[in-house]
């Protein structure tokens, strides 16, 4: 058996496939465990409706009873947002998961290595998983990383949060040769902010640029993905230091509660959410949208080069 008796690609998806239209893959644990139901649906269905109006064909990325799924139904997105039990499913989880024939959302990484395998490679996401604050001693370094180091996928994010360690989140994808594109930007976006004092490698301005450094980059078999920093529009920014107050809120409550692993990215977002009262939810929203809508018009330009 291969990676595609596992898979189920949604017909849209498949004929988009066949035809060489562009795709964009979205991951789902921002559906299970990124956001409060119902808003997680509604920015579910709104980031997809994003991607076709852009001309592009949306393939949310998920596993459901043990079967791959590459692009999801309505019904299928309802189920990641309503049910407790899904599991948040990295690259270690993801043999486990299905093996076992449960049903878990993906994050960055596991949706890098099924997009990968689809030959999607563009994919818009929130925020990705990065070194958090204190993994000089801890080594909690998210597995996303990793994945953006081997897997050919180029992930457009809003930077990441400041509840990890933007610098050495920045030296470690050095370190691992990931190219970090700001889009009109030369410094690194802070997820709720567009500032965060750090420098990216590039800034680009043209989409169609970032488009042909993918094809070179996959060109020249120089393997890994690609990060392309997207910031929050303007308008929808959040108080730097408001925000920062409430991420060492919410981390000196995970240090009380002994939270780790896993399970630490959902708990600070669900803090930061609450002690901001539903701000931070409406940043986090429009900033998907953001980059679901830089994604597509990247997936444009990348599908005439082929
Ligand atoms: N950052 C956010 N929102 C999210 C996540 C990260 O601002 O929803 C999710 C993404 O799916 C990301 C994952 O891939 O958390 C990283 O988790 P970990 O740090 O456990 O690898
Ligand atoms: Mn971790």
């Amino acid at each position: 058996m291969t990676f595609s008796d596992y898979l189920d690609i949604h017909p849209d998806v498949e004929d988009a496939i066949k035809d060489k239209k562009p795709i964009v893959a979205l991951e789902s644990t921002i559906i299970s465990h990124g956001m409060p139901y119902p808003k997680n649906v509604e920015t579910a269905l709104m980031v997809e409706e994003t991607v076709r109006s852009n001309g592009a064909i949306p393939a949310t990325i998920a596993i459901i009873n043990g079967r791959i799924k590459v692009g999801l139904t309505d019904e299928e997105i309802e189920f990641l947002a309503t049910n407790e039990e899904i599991k948040k499913v990295s690259r270690r989880d993801l043999a486990i998961t299905i093996a076992q024939k449960q049903s878990g959302s993906t994050t960055v990484a596991s949706t890098m290595i099924i997009a990968n395998f689809a030959k999607i490679v563009v994919f818009a996401t929130g925020g990705i998983g990065g070194v958090h604050r204190g993994g000089e001693n801890t080594l909690d370094i998210s597995a996303d990383l990793e994945e953006l180091a081997n897997t050919n996928v180029c992930v457009v994010c809003a930077g990441a949060k400041a509840i990890l360690d933007l610098s050495l989140t920045l030296e470690y994808l050095e370190t691992k040769g990931v190219p970090v594109i700001g889009y009109k930007t030369s410094e690194l976006p802070a997820f709720y902010s567009s500032e965060s004092g750090f420098d990216v490698d590039y800034k680009i301005d043209s989409t169609l640029e970032i488009a042909e450094i993918l094809k070179t980059k996959w060109n020249l078999s120089i393997d890994g993905g690609v990060l392309v920093t997207n910031p929050i529009p303007v308008g929808f920014e959040l108080d730097t230091s408001i925000m920062n107050e409430a991420i060492n809120q919410a981390i000196v409550e995970a240090d009380n509660e002994n939270i780790t692993g896993k399970k630490i990215t959902p708990f600070l977002l669900s803090k930061v959410n609450e002690i901001t009262e539903g701000k931070s939810l409406d940043a986090n929203i429009k900033l998907i949208q953001n980059n679901a809508d830089l994604a597509s018009k990247i997936a444009l330009h990348y599908s005439k080069l082929e």
